[in-house]
């Protein structure tokens, strides 16, 4: 079942399938999860993911958690007398058939007290709870510190992305 969806939304990104790496429950998608890499002794990360409804769904992130964080917080930036500050948001809503981008600068989802550094190359289970879809678990991959969207982001095509999302397991 989940490599038939998986494969499916290789279908939906082509071209752009490089990048596909997503799961979807009730309605709503959750696209290309990824966190970037921490240096040693930083015990806070930051995650991003695209959260996208269906025509017919609007739905809420209440909160979210990780197995890898003793804390985890929705934030947003803000602009506050010129200087960008995060502030935490109870929740996010979606409208139906929108596509809500978390990414740097703009919405995210803070990790507090981190067990460990997150290393390159490895990924970090999130799991986000909406309102009505309940929890959508998803497995982040952890980017190059400094990374400013997920591996695939600039669009190379043809890299070992694909072929490893595409893995019936
Ligand atoms: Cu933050």
């Amino acid at each position: 079942m989940r490599a038939l969806v998986l494969a499916f939304g290789l279908l939906l990104a082509v071209p752009a399938a490089a990048s596909a790496h997503e799961v979807s429950s009730k309605g709503v998608t959750i696209s290309h999860p990824w966190v970037r890499a921490t240096p040693t002794g930083a015990n806070v990360g930051a995650a991003f993911l695209e959260i996208k409804t269906d025509a017919s769904t609007s739905d809420r992130l209440t909160s979210a958690s990780s197995p890898a964080a003793e804390r985890v917080e929705i934030h947003t930036h803000i602009m506050d007398n010129g200087v960008m500050k995060m502030r935490r948001l109870e929740g996010l809503d979606i409208a139906a058939g929108s596509s809500h981008m978390l990414k740097p600068m703009g919405d995210h989802i803070m990790l507090f007290n981190l067990k460990q550094p997150l290393k390159e190359g490895d990924s970090v289970d999130l799991t986000l709870n909406f309102e009505k879809a309940g929890p959508v678990s998803v497995k982040a991959t952890v980017e190059p510190m400094g990374a400013m969207g997920p591996h695939g982001f600039k669009g190379q095509p043809g890299s070992g992305d694909t072929a490893q999302h595409t893995h019936d397991h």
